[in-house]
């Protein structure tokens, strides 16, 4: 039990999730890697939602709302820190949510899959060995029919490396949320949120829900002059500034 007065409560907080998933057998050890690698650059982010994260949540919002079939990709780590957010941006856009993992394991889709049950999904698909995208090899390739297979717009929090090149190449518009400006997803993604997926998932929620009143010109007026490559060198500017 962590004291909410503990000045790294937050942080030690989301440890123990990424611990605990790994104990459910929902996230790889790998995980633990991937979010050491993330709170090293969430410090470099100062630890809160920055302006250019907010303008990306926004038109992530606006892109998602206007896809005509969106899908979210749940791997091992995201399932374990944001199994409730998930739900319900799948239940509010409306989008399946899909396991993919990298590191292959059938058991361990099913207990994703199990989790996000457990949060409320009622749609969550698995990847169907009959299907998958071309220009990728690892386990990620494979894919659901009624998901990224069809999908338009795909949703891939917390990512590793070649597969938005995959998705993109596919002809797919891909929003990622990673901390980390420099990784290949960040630079390939249609849009990058840069920020931690524990802040930026309850903001995209929020987003969409105001958004919703709106008419879907105007939401592509709101999004018309957004440019990704800009606003993920503010972020690296940042960052750089922030180190020195
Ligand atoms: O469950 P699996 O088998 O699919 O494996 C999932 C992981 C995450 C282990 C796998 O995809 C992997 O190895 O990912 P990478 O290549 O380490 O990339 C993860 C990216 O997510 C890195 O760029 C991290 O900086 C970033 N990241 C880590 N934690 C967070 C994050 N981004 C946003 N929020 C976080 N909490």
């Amino acid at each position: 039990m962590i004291p909410k007065s503990h000045p790294r409560y937050e942080s030690l907080r989301k440890r123990n999730l990424i611990v605990y998933g790994i104990k459910k057998e929902i996230t790889s050890m790998h995980g633990l890697i991937a979010h050491g690698r993330g709170e090293a650059f969430d410090y470099l982010l100062g630890e809160k939602t920055n302006e250019f994260a907010e303008k990306s949540i926004e038109v992530a919002s606006i892109m998602l709302m206007l896809a005509k079939h969106p899908a979210i990709s749940v791997n091992g780590n995201a399932a374990a820190i944001v199994p409730k957010e998930l739900v319900k941006l799948s239940k509010m856009i409306p989008a399946p949510l899909e396991v993919n993992i990298f590191h292959q394991s059938k058991k361990r889709e099913i207990k994703i899959k199990k989790h996000l049950e457990k949060y409320g999904a009622k749609n969550v698909l698995l990847p169907d060995k009959r299907y998958n995208i071309k220009f990728l090899e690892s386990n990620r390739k494979y894919v659901n029919k009624d998901g990224i297979l069809k999908a338009d717009v795909v949703f891939v929090p917390l990512e590793d490396g070649d597969r938005t090149e995959a998705l993109i190449n596919n002809g797919k518009k891909v929003i990622t949320i990673d901390l980390n400006p420099l990784s290949r997803t960040s630079q390939k993604a249609t849009i990058v949120i840069v920020d931690n997926i524990t802040r930026a998932m309850p903001l995209l929620i929020k987003k969409i829900k105001k958004l919703k009143k709106h008419s879907k010109n105007k939401l592509k007026g709101i999004a018309r002059n957004y440019n990704n490559k800009k606003n993920l060198k503010k972020s690296l500017r940042y960052m750089l500034q922030n180190l020195s």
